[in-house]
């Protein structure tokens, strides 16, 4: 038994829901051109003839209570495609199903004639991690908002819920700060290799943070502080102490920055940063980096880490940083991202997470999007070794961590950061495929990852990708 979409088919949503009307629409967007069909959408109405499609928040009591925020049902029959779930992101993970169950001609940019049909059935399904990131660095290479729009769209493909963007680095500061033009006249004009760098304005932030939104993904800010500063330091000199002198940045090393932990300008400064961050993006996090200060003292770091994460709290966030602030004072809340390779820093995690923290998996050396594949590639640094896809594939979140109780992981995070990017060309090379491996561990139960089976899937990805104009290795 199958289901055919036919020219005549509408798009039912919930009725009342906005949500719904607008995941509707995406999901005509998705379709219309490949199948050239009209695809109206409309409120569901049960008098109608059946739609086609409907997309329904009707999930209720028990059903709703094991779909979740983000669980969803998806019941083909001859007569048509009903997705149920209970909250409207249900219906953004569904309907990328039922775009996957569809013939791979459906990604053509172009009207195809094709049989779209979709096997019948009843599917279940809901993600394992309620946090599925990918963090997309615009520091050491700027991305532009219609670049970050497409890796919104490549996330919302494969059901994750988080886009987190690297905002600045040494190498640029990449938005606007009403107050603080220096910021980006001078902070944001450079990048990694010496490019013209670039920034975004406060309206392109919320613009693509209501673009993400749309499709049930929040956007993570990450102001990375207090290293990782240098192009704010050249932009603002009286934000550096340590009687180092701040010039433009534009090679690979890192650890050399820091904001001056003693200066009251500091503080002022982060107000007013954080602030404004914090009103842009409507998301619980706000990411204050915390990696590789490597010219402060402990004493000094924590100094700094209790203000800037006090600050955070409040402008009304919670806070998140990289797994260093594990051996300064987490805040109670705190979410951290544990990032190196091997088991590093596994005993100071642990410690913080029995002490209440939450804690990101993006392990180096399986969830880094910019490590190579493999010895002799052009693109991809090698310091957590080389990361082919079965390496990004085959670890598991919940015991990755030597003492990490398994309940603190709120979930996983996939890594691009652009030191040797210079296009999206060459970012969705290291992206795909390795972004499905970690998509398939953040969402899908433990006892159904299988690396054989992955490896045959991700072959049928392939003529999707072509399809679609995605770039992506063939590994
Ligand atoms: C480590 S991950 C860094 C980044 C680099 C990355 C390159 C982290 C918190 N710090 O600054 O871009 O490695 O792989």
């Amino acid at each position: 038994m199958t289901w055919t979409l036919t020219p005549d088919a509408r798009i039912a949503t919930a009725p009342g829901s906005a949500a719904a009307a607008r995941t509707g629409e995406i999901l005509a967007a998705l379709l219309r051109p490949a199948t050239g069909y009209p695809l109206p959408v409309a409120p569901y109405d049960p008098a109608a003839a059946p739609a086609g499609i409907a997309l329904l928040l009707d999930a209720a009591g028990a059903e709703a209570g094991e779909l979740g925020a983000e669980g969803y049902r998806l019941d083909v029959t001859a007569a048509g495609v009903t997705v149920r779930a209970a909250q409207p992101a249900g219906l953004s993970r569904g309907i990328q199903t039922l775009r996957q169950l569809l013939p791979a001609e459906i990604e053509s940019a172009q009207r195809v004639d094709a049989a779209w049909t979709v096997p019948g059935g009843s599917v279940t399904d809901r993600p394992r991690y309620e946090y599925r990131g990918m963090s997309l660095d615009l520091a050491r290479h700027y991305f532009t908002p219609a670049e970050a729009r497409r890796f919104v769209d490549h996330l919302a493909r494969y059901k994750y819920n988080v886009l987190h963007l690297h905002l600045t680095d040494d190498q640029g500061w990449r938005i606007e700060i009403d107050g603080r033009p220096e910021l980006t006249a001078i902070g944001a004009s450079t990048q990694v290799g010496g490019g013209p760098g670039g920034f975004w304005t406060q309206d392109d932030l919320r613009a693509v943070t209501a673009y993400a939104a749309e499709r049930h993904i929040t956007v993570v800010p990450e102001i990375d502080m207090p290293g990782h500063t240098n192009a704010a330091i050249v932009a603002y000199p009286e934000l550096g102490c340590d009687d180092r002198k701040y010039e433009p940045y534009t090679g690979i090393e890192v650890g050399f920055s820091s904001l001056c932990v003693e200066s009251e300008a500091t503080y002022a400064f982060l107000d007013e940063v954080i602030g404004q961050i914090a009103a842009l993006t409507p998301g619980p996090y706000l990411h204050i980096g915390g990696d590789e200060a490597l010219t402060l003292s402990a004493e000094r770091y924590k100094v700094f880490m209790d203000r800037a994460q006090t600050i955070v709290e409040k402008h009304g966030k919670r806070v998140m940083a990289w797994h260093q602030l594990a051996g300064a004072a987490p805040v109670p809340g705190a979410v951290l991202e544990y990032w190196n390779q091997g088991k590093e820093d596994a005993d100071i995690v642990a410690a913080a997470a029995r002490a209440g923290a939450k804690v990101v998996l993006a392990p180096a050396d399986h969830t880094y999007l910019d490590m190579a594949y493999a010895a002799g590639e052009r693109l991809g640094l090698k310091w957590a070794g080389t990361v082919d896809v079965k390496q990004s594939y085959t670890w598991e979140p919940a015991t990755h961590l030597p003492g990490l109780p398994e309940e603190s992981v709120l979930g996983v995070e996939a890594a691009l950061w652009g030191e040797t990017l210079t296009s999206v060309a060459d970012a969705e090379y290291l992206v795909f495929p390795r972004l499905l491996s970690v998509a398939e561990t953040a969402w899908s139960p433990r006892e159904a990852k299988d690396w054989p089976s992955f490896e045959a899937r991700i072959t049928e990805q392939h003529p999707r990708w072509d399809r679609a104009g995605i770039g992506y290795a063939k590994r």
